[in-house]
């Protein structure tokens, strides 16, 4: 087999920084080496079939993105990014692996839906790819249903108190679905918003003419984020059951997650660089001449941008930092303006949901490590340990170990992303929700499964090279 060694980097995982040599055969990293590269007076660099220098720079464990929606069919059109598009996007940007969500709407079979979600991925993925079940209509059933997840190596499925008529659970749907996770071993992921009180809402206002993109997340307010987080705890805590609550945006949604962990449950919640960065200011101040004030679409999303002015971003970094919040994923759900946000001109509530960064995350969290807000090895910890550990992947995903997929990215400290249209964006959307941004920082090297997939600005992969990942159970239940 072929044997690459990655000399003179400065290799960073969670646990810690140290300059080291990383020796791969074929798929594998085998050896983590004093830099030098000799073992017991052998010369590695010498014996091996290519050498990669990675003086100056990071090697890290590749991104794991676990949360996105290639293909999700959604407010009556389909995601913009297939998986082989969207894969391929997330590779350029240093994520070697995702997790996607496979949908079981009410009235379909969860087998079917998770039938359905291989057959969009298999063969078309340029990195590795695992699923989440969504459970869309919580059912005798689907409640068998889920008893078969853990088998099929998808040990995580969401649920949605949000979005009436589509995925919406009730309370008693919600608990009687915690009640098979806690028994089968599976992460309960909850999308944490009060939606028959947002539909209410955002009929209201539109029945006022407050139409524009903007009134999309005044309707979906934070105290129906905190609401809705509060119960999913307390549901999980009456069940006993480990709850993941997906893309946190409230400062009060936080305070409720810190609360329950404070209490000793099992709790624990996700972010995504929007609500670090983006703002519902921001988003009422957007007006382009093409668009006027719907170029906001742009940034529809849900959990909604949360006002800046309230402190929602700053607590968002701050949880990351204590680890009220364990980790960053994208919630990659794009949509192109034109054909597709465009549904919601005249209505709001037709944007289709949903913004897309699985290319851009390990650079925007990057400048996390770049201002002081996290350190180097929590941006590792953030972007890839704790997704390995908290959907069964760990030892293999997120450490560069003996043992370890050789899932690498060699990260340039010195480098420079211009982010947007153009530039480096490789998704499949006719707009940016980054355009402009400036990354200190930049991805040169990509290797998943030993292959180098994207060098110096060339991308070398193919569809195909990503695998099914049969994940265990997370490292979170007890
Ligand atoms: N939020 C989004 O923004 N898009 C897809 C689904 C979701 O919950
Ligand atoms: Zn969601
Ligand atoms: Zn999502
Ligand atoms: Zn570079």
């Amino acid at each position: 087999m072929s044997k690459t060694l990655i000399t003179n980097g400065t290799v960073v995982n969670s646990t810690g920084t140290a300059l080291a040599d990383v020796l791969v055969d074929g798929e594998t990293i085998v050896a983590v080496l004093a830099p030098g590269s000799t073992l017991l007076g052998f010369d590695v660099a010498a014996n091996v079939d290519a050498v990669i220098d990675a003086a100056g720079k990071y090697v890290i464990p590749g991104g794991i993105d676990a949360h996105t929606h290639m293909e999700l069919p959604f407010g009556g059109t389909n995601a913009s990014d297939t998986f082989e598009t969207g894969t391929r996007a997330a590779a350029w940007g240093g994520t070697t692996s995702i997790v996607d969500f496979a949908v079981q709407r009410y009235g379909e079979r969860v087998e079917d839906g998770l039938a359905a979600w291989h057959e969009k991925a298999a063969g078309n993925c340029a990195i590795d790819y695992g699923f989440h079940q969504i459970v869309g209509g919580v059912d005798a059933d689907s409640l068998q249903a889920m008893r078969g997840l853990v088998d099929e190596g998808v040990s995580s499925y969401k649920l949605f108190m949000a979005y009436p008529g589509v995925f919406y659970s009730d309370d008693a749907q919600i608990l009687r679905a915690m009640q098979v996770a806690r028994e089968e071993g599976l992460l309960t992921m909850m999308h944490a918003e009060n939606g028959p009180a947002i539909d209410v809402l955002a009929e209201q206002l539109v029945a006022q003419k407050k139409t524009s993109p903007y009134f999309h997340g005044i309707a979906r307010a934070w105290q129906l984020e905190e609401e809705a987080t509060h119960r999913a705890i307390m549901l999980a805590d009456v069940t006993d059951a480990p709850l993941y609550v997906v893309h946190v945006s409230a400062k009060q949604a936080v305070g409720q997650l810190a609360w329950a962990r404070d209490r000793g449950m099992n709790v624990f919640g996700e972010t995504c660089p929007q609500y670090l960065y983006l703002s519902l200011e921001e988003q009422l101040g957007a007006v382009s001449e093409e668009w006027g004030d719907f170029e906001g679409a742009k940034w529809v999303c849900s959990t909604p941008l949360r006002a800046r002015e309230d402190g929602h971003q700053h607590a968002m970094w701050n949880a990351l930092r204590t680890n009220d919040l364990q980790m960053v994923s994208t919630d990659h759900c794009p949509f192109c303006m034109k054909g597709q946000k465009d549904l919601g001109l005249t209505d709001f509530r037709a944007i289709p949901n949903g913004i897309g960064s699985v290319e851009h995350r390990m650079d925007l969290m990057y400048q996390g490590v770049v201002t002081g807000e996290i350190t180097l090895e929590r941006w590792v910890e953030l972007t890839s340990t704790t997704p390995a550990r908290m959907f069964g992947m760990y030892g293999k995903k997120g450490v560069i170990q003996p043992g370890a997929d050789a899932d690498l990215v060699i990260y340039d400290p010195n480098g420079h992303t211009s982010i947007g249209l153009g530039k480096t964006h490789h998704m499949n959307m006719d707009y940016s929700a980054w355009e402009g941004y400036e990354i200190d920082g930049h991805v040169d090297t990509v290797i998943s499964h030993g292959k180098v997939i994207v060098d110096d600005g060339e991308y070398l992969g193919a569809k195909g090279d990503g695998r099914f990942v049969k994940r265990g159970l997370s490292q979170y239940l007890i």
